[in-house]
């Protein structure tokens, strides 16, 4: 078992590995998080996710361009198939739910998709990730043939954000009922309510228990047999 010291000396390195692009050191890393029994949900979350987040300052800094993000990425999903297996599922108080989750049209990040994603699949749900760069439609569509509770929409631009309250419109249209959560890095609890969205979360901890609320609520209003 892991002192705390070398818990954060662990994380420490999934971080900057990811932050150097240093694929080899965070897979050693990752692997040391598993030999040390140490909580794979946190490694994800503190360790590859919170690099990503200094790599998005650094893209913001203009230290670093397209090329280097990628290969952080890179490195990220690297630490991410040595440890998702093994990330212990969540209490879901035995709601599992069938979701629908894509990166809006015109938008092709999709790591933060790809966490809540993760976070969903743990707990047990049913994911239709429809991937990046999804016409508007499409969510519609998918959800119609999976009959999903719920429609989860990812942006991570401000010019690619202005589409979600568009979907929604055809999304509420065509299934009144149907729950709709939407977030990425612009969206803000504010915009999800004036777009009309069911739900909001800033990240993808926070993604999979407001899905659990709002299915809860779904599975009430519905009759039930
Ligand atoms: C990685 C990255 C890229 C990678 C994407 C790789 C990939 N496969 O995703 C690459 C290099 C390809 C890229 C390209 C571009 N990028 Co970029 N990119 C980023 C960067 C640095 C990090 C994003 C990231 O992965 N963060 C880490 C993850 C874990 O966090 P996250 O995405 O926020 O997700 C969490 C939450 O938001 C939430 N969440 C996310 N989705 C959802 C969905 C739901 C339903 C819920 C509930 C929650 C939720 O949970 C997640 C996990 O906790 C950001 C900077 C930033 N600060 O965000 C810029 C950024 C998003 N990019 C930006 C831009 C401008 C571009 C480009 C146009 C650059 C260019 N000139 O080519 C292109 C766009 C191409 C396109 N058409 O989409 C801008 C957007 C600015 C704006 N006004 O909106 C940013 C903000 C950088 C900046 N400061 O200028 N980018």
């Amino acid at each position: 078992m892991a002192t705390t010291e070398q818990r954060d000396a662990i994380i420490e390195e999934l971080k900057q590995g990811v932050i150097e692009f240093d694929e080899d050191q965070v897979k050693a890393a990752a692997q040391r998080v598993l030999a040390d029994g140490m909580d794979a949900y946190d490694a994800i979350m503190n360790g590859l996710s919170a690099g990503m987040s200094r790599v998005g300052e650094l893209f913001a800094a203009n230290e670093y361009f397209v090329p280097e993000v990628l290969m952080c990425a890179d490195a990220l999903y690297a630490g991410l198939d040595i440890l998702r297996p093994h990330v212990k599922p969540g209490t879901t108080a035995g709601i599992k739910g069938e979701v629908v989750i894509g990166t809006v049209e015109g938008d092709i990040h999709d790591i933060g998709k790809n966490l809540v994603k993760l976070m969903f699949e743990i707990a047990g749900f049913t994911v239709h990730d429809l991937g990046r760069d999804v016409p508007l439609e499409k969510f519609v569509e998918e959800s119609i043939r999976t009959e999903s509770d719920m429609v989860c929409l990812s942006a991570m631009m401000t010019t690619t954000m202005i589409s979600m309250p568009k979907i929604i419109e055809l999304l509420r249209k065509k299934n009144p009922n149907i729950k709709v959560m939407v977030g990425g890095a612009p969206v803000s609890d504010d915009l999800a309510k004036r777009w009309g969205a069911d739900g909001y979360a800033a990240d993808a901890a926070n993604a999979l228990s407001e899905a659990i609320n709002m299915i809860d609520t779904l599975r009430d209003l519905k009759p039930i047999g």
